[in-house]
């Protein structure tokens, strides 16, 4: 068995790799560059780009250890029937959802804002799940794509921290999957909202689960047998 062991609070944490899933959440263009959904809610976008280089590192060190890659993006139907209408109606945004802006129609699938950004873009058959909520679970096949390969602990990073990454791994914990989160592969339009968002997680023995930082998730993936060679 590939196992490796991660420090993280509240302690930690043993994984076999061929068990493990790095799921990537929403590290698309309308969440972190100008012009898109995040920034249309009156966001300080750039907030969000500190999670890039963590998440980049991470991901080829699962890579390069045999982790399961998955990636998800929130967004609509380019006719917006699974856009619930209290979703398009709230807030006080400069374009809703569906609305034409400079990388193309607001959280809609297809587009260039709806899109993984360059640098964290999916590789060879990773899957991709596209997700109209903030769960990744919700209306998605995640939950099947990871019992069929047998997965029972996920990384979780991404944007943003208290919403999508959140909710994700508070699905997941309902689901019986160990969560670990790496701090600083999330990131939030609101730096309090990430801090408290985190202790959330790891607090009470971990009641959503575990919280670490890149660099030992990396240098224990780094020492993990090759899953081939194991
Ligand atoms: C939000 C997300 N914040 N991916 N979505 O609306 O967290």
């Amino acid at each position: 068995m590939p196992r490796i062991e991660v420090p993280a609070v509240p302690e930690p944490i043993a994984l076999d790799t061929a068990r493990t899933a790095v799921v990537i959440i929403d590290m698309q263009r309308d969440f972190l560059e100008p012009g898109g959904f995040g920034a249309s809610l009156g966001n300080d976008v750039s907030l969000l780009r500190k999670a890039v280089a963590p998440c980049r590192a991470l991901l080829a060190a699962a890579r390069a250890a045999g982790l399961l890659v998955i990636h998800t993006r929130e967004g609509h139907r380019p006719d917006l029937s699974d856009a619930p209408p209290a979703k398009i109606a709230r807030g006080a945004p400069s374009l809703r959802i569906g609305d034409l802006g400079p990388m193309g129609r607001i959280l809609v699938r297809g587009e260039v804002g709806h899109d993984i950004v360059d640098e964290l873009y999916p590789e060879g058959d990773e899957p991709v799940i596209d997700k109209p909520g903030k769960g990744a679970f919700w209306a998605t096949d995640l939950h099947s794509i990871l019992v069929n390969r047998y997965i029972e602990n996920l990384i979780v990073c991404g944007v943003t921290t208290e919403v999508c990454v959140h909710t994700t791994v508070r699905e997941a914990n309902d689901r019986g999957f160990r969560c670990l989160v790496p701090g600083d592969c999330c990131a939030s339009y609101i730096p309090e909202f990430h801090e408290t968002g985190l202790r959330m997680i790891a607090a009470q023995g971990g009641i959503f689960g575990w919280v670490t930082d890149s660099a030992a998730l990396i240098a224990a993936l780094d020492s993990a047998p090759l899953r081939a060679a194991a």
